[in-house]
Order: structure tokens, then C-alpha cells, then sequence
């Protein structure tokens, strides 16, 4: 598909709104905009009119069928020729203001000009392989598109400047000059030790590789997060407050309350915002043994949903004791990550909790609250994104974090950088070192598409949108 045609599609989205706007790109889409524009009379002083067209200027006119003399829309033209354009060819944007039905005729007679419809992500994808942008930032792009909270737009637009693309470059470029230092050792094996300086050489491996690679991966994990949200369910035996949790975090009735256990049956699921990420909350059936077979179903389905949450909310009765209940709850869930909430507090009139929770059950992290009164429901929030990603919160305002593509060929870069240092510390021949390294360098290649093959190209460019 990397070809010299003239491609073209609309670039905004569906359905009316107050413009839209059709995107043309290649060798002709300047003459296919000149046979289609009709100038308005009058372009007074030195106003353009008409073609020929100046490059980055804006023509008022109207878009007129030449195969029938009908005006199909008024419109804005823009002209931004080769190179200083999107996809550094020659583009014109039709901005037109007509309805859905006036620009897909926009779009048809810009066709049957000869231009070709464009791929999902083709405009991005020439500005890639024409050298504009690198790999990192058309992913960007559609990570914009694609954006579903305020963080992650953030996240997008820092990567969109470059940010990764930096940061890999960085340790690209000390492990080319690793090898190099490296290849000379082998080509004069007498002088190694002159050469190359193993400690100084392990040392500058672990800071200059080893770490940043791991906060790069690290930031994944929270950029997971930060695009795509919290699983967060609420689990616990039947009455502890569950639901009434439910409702508190969501501050409306979502789910049924009654003194009766047993009310739940289904998950009932909701979203809130927490520090500007979308929280899916669910809230579950009781978990306790029930001759209920409506009940048991309920429970099977707590069970499966508690699998796929990023944190298990693990709700108990400050005012009593633990039971023998809640340690079979404890066992079935504490492979997750958890967060033990203490709730109905307002019940102890100040004494201590009579609830007490186990010594082995200490690594997660308890907080107290009423879900009746809403006391303690903030720190129960803030402890939130902290217990689900075992940060200190979402360090994200200008942090580069890269997506599951990038993630997985730093974690083979990572792997070819630990294999290196440890050969070099075993006191293996260097060749050996240099191989791994070289698989290193090769990864970080590809992240930034200098390495890339064709069908990893199309994987990534099918994710956008037509018209991007
Ligand atoms: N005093 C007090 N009662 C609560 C609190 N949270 C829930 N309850 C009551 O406990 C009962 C069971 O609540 P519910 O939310 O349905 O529990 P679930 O079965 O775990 O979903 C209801 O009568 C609630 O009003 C709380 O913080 N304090
Ligand atoms: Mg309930």
C-alpha cells in the first residue's frame, strides 16, 4: 500500500456536525483541488482567489462537480504542499459545512478525480515512512484518538513531542557505542583488558540499560492503567456493606440495600473517576455457603469477576469479630491484589475495632470507614490507585509511557542487556556480549521503526481511524 497514489477520506468523525473536513494527500491532490474549486468572485486586493494555488494559504470558494456543473458545497480550501504538511506530501483539506450526504459527494467527486480511498491510518502512516514522524509518535496519535480520560491524553500528547523516542534513543545510542568498543576488543583480543573495562563496563551497563529500561516497563504498567482504567471489586460475606460501599462511591443508589443478606445476586458494575482515571467498580454477591442455587450462581460469577479486577475492595465488620466466614472469603481472593476495608466504624462509638485482622493478612494494605456516614471513604479513594498499582500515585504529568508493543520489545531489550552484563561478568568472551547486545540494540530498533517489518506496520496503522 506504500505507494505514490493520491489518497483521500474525511477526516472528522460520523454524522453532522459544524464542519467536516475531507483530507486529500499525494502527487495529485493540488490538480484534483483545482478541477473541483470553484473561487468566489470577488477575492478583493490581495486576497488569493484561485489556482494556481500558494502553498498554507486558505481559499473560499465552492466545490463544483465538473462532470454536471452542480455546486456540491461552500468550503474552505487549505493547500499545504510538499514538505510542510501532515504526511509531507502535497495535502489539501476541503473544510466543508453541508451535512453527512454533502461530504461523502465531496469525497466521491474527489475520487472520481483519481484519488484512491484511504486505509484506516494511511495519512499517519506516510508521514512515518516519509521520515516526519518515527514510530513511536504515529502510535501516539492514535493513542490520541483513542484517549478515554484526561491522563491519558496527557500521556499521548508527551509521547506525540517525542518523549520516548528520546528517552530509547539514549540507550540506543550507548549500547552501539558499547558494541563498537566492544567489536574493537575482539579484533585485538591481546588488548582487551585495555580496551574495555569490565566493572566500568557491568556499572555503565546496569545504569544506562538496566535501570531506565525497567522505569520504562514500570511505566507501562501505569499507563495501562492511565488508558485504559481500574477493575475494582467489591467483595466480601453477605451484609458486611457492600453495597451500601457501592452506592457511597458512586454517591447515588446504584445497588439494592436491605438488612437481609443475601440481596445481591448479580455484579452490578459502575464507573467513577478517581484522580482522573475511569474506576470500574462492581459490586458482588455475598460469598458464603448457600443452599440458594440462585445464590450460588451469584457467587460463582463474585469468583470469576474478582479474577479479572486489578483490586479486590475486601469488605469486613469492624463492629465484630472475624468469622469463620470471612477467612474462607480471605482464602478465595487473597491471590489478588487486595485492600481490606473495615466498615460500619460508626458502629464502635470509639473503641477499637473488634474486627481484627490476621498477621499474614498485614502485606495488604486496611483502611476504616462507614459507608452509612461516608467517614473514612476519602482515605479509602486515595488508597485506591496506590493499592491497585503499588505506586505512590499516577506520576504521570510529562512521564513517557509506552504502550504493550513498546513495552514487550523493551522487556527483550531488557533481558539481552542482563544476559550481556552477566557474561561479562562471568568473564566470557566478549563476542558473546556483544551478541546480546546487538539483540538489544535491534529491539529498541523497532520501537522506533528503523527495524520494523511491513506487517508489524500494518498491525499497528490498523489501529486507527480512516482519515488519521
Ligand atoms: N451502621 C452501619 N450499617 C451499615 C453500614 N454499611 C451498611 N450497613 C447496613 O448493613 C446492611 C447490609 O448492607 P448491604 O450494603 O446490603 O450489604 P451487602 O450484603 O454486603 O451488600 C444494611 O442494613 C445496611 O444499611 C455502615 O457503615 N454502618
Ligand atoms: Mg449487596
Amino acid at each position: 500500500m506504500d505507494d505514490s497514489s493520491t489518497i483521500a477520506a474525511i477526516a472528522t468523525p460520523a454524522g453532522s456536525g459544524g464542519i467536516s473536513i475531507i483530507r486529500v494527500s499525494g502527487p495529485n491532490a493540488v490538480p484534483i483541488a483545482a478541477a473541483l474549486f470553484q473561487p468566489c468572485a470577488g477575492g478583493s486586493g490581495n486576497r488569493p482567489a484561485g489556482p494556481p494555488f500558494e502553498s498554507h494559504r486558505l481559499y473560499y470558494g465552492h466545490i463544483v462537480d465538473p462532470a454536471n456543473g452542480r455546486t456540491l458545497d461552500e468550503i474552505l480550501l487549505s493547500v499545504m504542499k510538499a514538505p510542510r504538511s501532515y504526511t509531507r506530501e502535497d495535502v489539501v483539506e476541503i473544510n466543508a459545512h453541508g451535512g453527512p450526504v454533502a461530504v461523502r459527494s465531496i469525497l466521491e467527486a474527489v475520487l472520481r478525480q483519481g484519488a484512491r480511498l484511504a486505509e484506516p491510518g494511511e495519512f499517519t502512516r506516510r508521514a512515518f515512512l516519509n521520515g516526519r514522524i518515527d514510530l513511536t509518535q504515529a502510535e501516539a496519535v492514535a493513542d490520541l484518538i483513542n484517549a478515554r480520560s484526561e491522563r491519558s491524553l496527557e500521556s499521548a500528547a508527551t509521547q506525540l513531542e517525542g518523549g520516548l523516542r528520546r528517552e530509547v534513543q539514549t540507550i540506543r545510542s550507548f549500547c552501539l557505542d558499547l558494541l563498537v568498543r566492544l567489536a574493537a576488543g575482539i579484533d585485538f583480543p591481546d588488548d582487551v583488558g585495555e580496551l574495555i573495562d569490565i566493572p566500568e563496563t557491568v556499572a555503565g551497563l546496569q545504569e544506562r540499560m538496566v535501570m531506565p529500561l525497567k522505569r520504562l516497563i514500570r511505566n507501562h504498567v501505569q499507563g495501562r492503567v492511565i488508558h485504559e482504567g481500574l477493575k475494582v471489586a467489591i467483595v466480601g460475606r453477605p451484609n458486611v456493606g457492600k453495597s451500601s460501599l457501592m452506592n457511597r462511591l458512586l454517591a447515588r443508589d446504584r445497588a439494592i440495600v436491605t438488612p437481609y443478606p443475601g440481596t445481591t445476586r448479580d455484579v452490578i458494575e459502575d464507573t467513577l473517576m478517581v484522580q482522573g482515571v475511569p474506576v470500574m467498580l462492581s459490586d458482588t454477591a455475598g460469598l458464603h455457603a448457600s443452599p440458594d442455587p440462585i445464590e450460588t450462581l451469584g457467587m460463582e460469577r463474585t469468583l470469576a469477576n474478582c479474577g479479572s479486577a486489578d483490586l479486590v475492595l475486601f469488605v469486613l465488620e469492624a463492629h465484630r469479630p472475624l468469622g469463620g466466614e470471612d477467612l474462607r472469603v480471605y482464602e478465595r481472593i487473597c491471590a489478588r491484589p487486595l485492600l481490606i476495608v473495615l466498615n460500619k466504624i460508626d458502629l464502635l462509638d470509639g473503641s477499637a475495632p473488634k474486627a481484627e485482622v490476621p498477621d499474614d493478612w498485614s502485606r495488604a494494605p486496611c483502611v476504616r470507614i462507614s459507608a452509612l456516614s461516608g467517614q473514612g471513604v476519602e482515605e479509602l479513594l486515595e488508597l485506591l490507585i496506590q493499592a491497585a498499582t503499588g505506586a505512590s500515585g499516577l506520576e504521570v504529568a510529562g512521564a513517557v509511557i509506552p504502550n504493550l508493543r513498546q513495552k514487550e520489545l523493551l522487556e527483550l531489550s531488557l533481558e539481552s542487556a542482563t544476559a550481556a552484563a552477566s557474561d561479562l561478568v562471568n568473564g566470557f568472551p566478549p563476542e558473546l556480549a556483544g551478541i546480546h547486545l546487538s539483540r538489544a540494540e535491534a529491539s529498541l530498533g523497532e520501537i522506533l521503526g528503523t527495524t520494523v517489518k511491513a506487517d508489524i506496520l500494518d498491525a499497528i496503522f490498523s489501529r486507527f481511524c480512516i482519515g488519521k
